[in-house]
């Protein structure tokens, strides 16, 4: 297996000025893919806790627009965690790694770069299953 960091945050940068705020993800460097769907995540309910999947070809970029989310990556072999907030950087979550989204605040909205549109044949649901195709690829 290779030894890829599992966290790696993407810049986002902050035109912020007296009038408020102004985020911006841009060039390959913060946004590697052609963006092919956007969705986001909000208004979630306390204690809920999302993902327990990975994808087979998907690769995403995760960004916090409001409040913080806990996010678990998962390779099949090292686990990390990541607290996501508007200031933290844009996660990129790249095929075959197990996301968990956990600890939502209430305020927030979590949005959500990919590269292809909705496939559920893409994802894998359940965690052995992941394991396993991991160990055998
Ligand atoms: C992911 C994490 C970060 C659609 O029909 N179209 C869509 O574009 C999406 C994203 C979902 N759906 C359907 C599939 C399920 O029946 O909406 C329902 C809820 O999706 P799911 O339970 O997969 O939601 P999360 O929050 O667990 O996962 C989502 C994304 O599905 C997933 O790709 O990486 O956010």
């Amino acid at each position: 297996m290779d030894s890829r960091p599992l966290i790696l945050l993407r810049p986002v940068k902050d035109l912020t000025d007296h009038r408020g705020g102004l985020s911006v993800i841009e060039k390959a460097e913060a946004l590697p893919f052609r963006v092919r769907r956007v969705y986001w995540i909000h208004g979630t309910k306390p204690d809920v806790a999302r993902g327990f999947h990975a994808h087979h070809r998907l690769r995403q970029l995760c960004v916090c627009l409001a409040g913080s989310v806990r996010i678990l990556m998962f390779d099949g072999q090292h686990a990390d965690w990541v607290m996501l907030t508007p200031s933290s950087g844009a996660l990129d979550v790249p095929p075959m790694i197990w996301h968990e989204m956990h600890e939502f605040s209430p305020d927030c909205i979590l949005a959500v770069f990919a590269d292809a549109e909705y496939d559920e044949a893409d994802y894998i649901r359940d965690r052995d299953q992941f394991i396993r195709h991991v160990h055998s690829s």
